[in-house]
């Protein structure tokens, strides 16, 4: 495929049709992913979550000036939740990354995330198949965490910075929520504003409980102020620290075989459901089963039971005839 070979060679032209392929579920984006798939695992991927306005892209953005400055490419995954939270503001806007824009070692790209959970987890993981095999060698996934969406988003990534802000009283929200269970790096952002040291103690307060005894990767907390770069420096340091304590424990490993299992469980749910689709025609007869439960004429379990057992029987007798 000459396509694999012009993304290999970080043509941007070629990445940008690849992702549109992926986005818009045409065929041959699984021959694309399979293809790129051998040249993939050498991107560090970075999870970036957290409360809206909290100061995610500002941070992406320092952080991307760093790892220029060491020659490192860079591509961003914008995941736009289609929520109310983003109210129609402009990409550029929300990512406040332009002056990167013209950077050819920066790409930056926002995907909608279409109210489709386990498909956006699987059109994200074929993305950063793309842009693994094109050579940049961090990538950043935005996400708002404010659903499930972040939950998927960050079961792609191999370490999740969470970032927390001070004063929204939402932050204990979020940790009782679960969110902190997220986090590998703790950000508490925006640290000129008031309450951040009391958010810090928050912070450390609620991860003095987290798994005791039994997760000794440490989580660092970093303070920082994005839009003046404060905090910068040291959170890049706590990424490259943290990534190299998780590669010699293992974790890291652990976490991208579990990915690998995630990956292929969903692709083997989403085969099963068109391939059902397609033999019994799950969308279009469910209006008459619906019918025939509504008149108390049949039982949902055993309906399915029976169609499944049809298929099954079809298909064997497919294979014997
Ligand atoms: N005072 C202060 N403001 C900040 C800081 N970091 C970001 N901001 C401001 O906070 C606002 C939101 O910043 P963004 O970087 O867009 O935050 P985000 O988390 O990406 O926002 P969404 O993607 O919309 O959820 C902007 O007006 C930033 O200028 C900071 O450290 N201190
Ligand atoms: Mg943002």
């Amino acid at each position: 495929m000459d396509l694999v070979d012009d993304i290999r060679r970080g043509e941007v032209r070629a990445i940008a049709r690849a992702i549109s392929l992926i986005e818009d579920l045409e065929p041959e984006a699984e021959l694309l992913a399979d293809s790129l798939f051998p040249h993939t695992g050498r991107a560090l991927i970075l999870g970036v979550t957290g409360s809206p306005g909290a100061g995610k892209s500002t941070l992406v953005d320092r952080l991307i000036t760093l790892e220029r400055r060491s020659g490192h490419k860079v591509a961003v995954i914008a995941i736009d939740p289609s929520s109310p939270f983003s109210g129609g503001a402009v990409l550029g806007d929300r990512l406040r990354m332009q002056e990167h824009a013209t950077d050819p070692g920066v790409f930056i790209r926002s995907m909608a995330s279409r109210g489709f959970l386990g498909g956006v987890a699987a059109a994200t993981g074929d993305v950063l198949k793309v842009l693994d095999a094109a050579g940049y060698d961090t990538i950043f996934i935005e996400t708002i965490g404010v659903g499930q969406t972040e939950v998927k988003i960050v079961e792609l990534s191999d370490i999740v910075l969470l970032v927390l802000m001070p004063g929204m009283g939402d932050e204990i929200q979020a940790m009782k929520a679960g969110v902190m269970e997220i986090g590998d790096i703790f950000i508490i952002n925006k640290k000129d504003m008031p309450g951040a040291d009391k958010l810090l103690m928050e912070v450390e307060y609620v991860l003095s409980f987290k798994n005791p005894g039994e997760d000794t990767v440490t989580n660092p907390i970093v303070m920082t102020s994005a839009t003046n770069g404060e905090g910068i420096g040291l959170l890049r340091e706590a990424i490259a620290a943290h990534r190299t304590e998780i590669a010699r424990s293992g974790k890291l490993e652990q976490k991208r075989r579990f990915r690998l299992e995630r990956e292929l469980m969903g692709v083997l749910n989403r085969k099963i459901h068109q391939l059902m689709d397609v033999h019994i025609e799950v969308s279009k007869q469910l209006p008459d089963w619906a019918d025939t439960l509504y008149r108390r004429k049949a039982c949902p379990y055993a309906l399915i039971n029976k169609q499944i057992q049809n298929f099954l029987k079809e298909g064997r007798g497919d294979r014997t005839n």
